[in-house]
């Protein structure tokens, strides 16, 4: 991998790869979005946002940028479908976690993370997968590929212990397959009734460690509607944010992708809120490890 600054690095913080703990991966691709396109201009306004965003984390009270951040030149997207995208996510977060760096993946629509997933298999024995989505993502295959961002958990399930949290639209196809285990589901109407008691919950079930998939329309479009596929009902930063922590307090957590941040031209709120959440994510993990044991 190389040095060379990237065409925009992640708020605008650009460590030699060798030094950085966290490594962030762009992956523009949304070929598989089902609604509305837009998925691949994700990563550049993310990363445009972040360059306004604190490096000072008022809730750690703690510069996390410290623990070194290195931005990768985008993955090229392959127009010949996911199935030609997947091994080469996997390849580059191979490399990563390999490299002893967290990988932060962004997306790019959600199918991306199929290519983690893989990843993840040859590189953390017993990992879990921790989802927040509006979508079950349980269809054996959409539009005639397994690869799709509406197969994800389908695909992850069939590796991993999985918790699905945030859920709030799905399908008959899906509706047997999510309740298989009741307990590894919180759906959107759970958190809202007791998000306490519902994040106990997932702390009860999910094992460690513990790899973080996060699908923006998990968020309630009244303050993340530049997703794909907006679903009301959702979670508030509040919430996401005191689930992340506590979940990064609570478990090893080894890696991260975000995706589904479809830019509305004009709107700079989302894209600022998504370049938050990452870098809460990134503090959250990097935190809990610097305060462990
Ligand atoms: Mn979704």
């Amino acid at each position: 991998m190389s040095d060379a600054p990237a065409a925009l690095a992640f708020l605008g913080v650009q460590d030699p790869f060798e030094e950085a703990a966290v490594s962030v991966l762009p992956a523009p691709y949304d070929l598989t979005t089902t609604y509305q396109p837009g998925a691949r201009f994700g990563p550049r306004a993310l990363l445009t946002a972040s360059l306004n965003i604190e490096l000072f984390d008022e809730e750690l009270r703690w510069d996390a940028s410290q623990v070194g951040i290195h931005t990768l030149p985008a993955l090229e997207p392959v127009a010949t479908g996911p199935q030609a995208m997947v091994p080469e996510i996997a390849e580059a977060v191979r490399g990563l976690f390999n490299a002893g760096k967290f990988p932060v993946t962004l997306g790019g629509d959600h199918s991306i993370a199929i290519g983690a997933f893989q990843a993840l298999i040859d590189c953390w024995e017993g990992v879990s997968v921790l989802q927040f989505d509006a979508h079950a993502d349980l269809r054996e295959s959409y539009q005639g590929s397994p690869f799709s961002h509406a197969s994800v958990m389908a695909r992850a399930r069939e590796s991993f212990d999985c918790v699905q949290v945030g859920i709030r639209s799905w399908s008959e196809e899906e509706e047997h397959a999510l309740w298989q285990e009741p307990a590894r589901v919180v759906t959107a109407a759970d958190v809202a009734t007791d998000p306490e008691a519902q994040l106990a919950r997932v702390l009860e079930v999910l094992g460690d460690p513990v790899y973080v998939t996060l699908d923006l329309d998990c968020l309630d479009p009244a303050i993340m509607p530049a997703t794909g596929t907006p679903e009301p009902g959702g979670l508030s930063w509040r919430t996401i944010t005191r689930y992340l922590r506590a979940v990064a307090e609570q478990r090893h957590v080894v890696g991260v992708d975000v995706t589904e941040l479809c830019p509305i031209p004009g709107m700079v709120a989302p894209d600022f809120l998504a370049a938050r959440l990452v870098y809460k994510l990134i503090a959250y993990v990097f935190h809990a490890r610097q305060h462990a044991g």
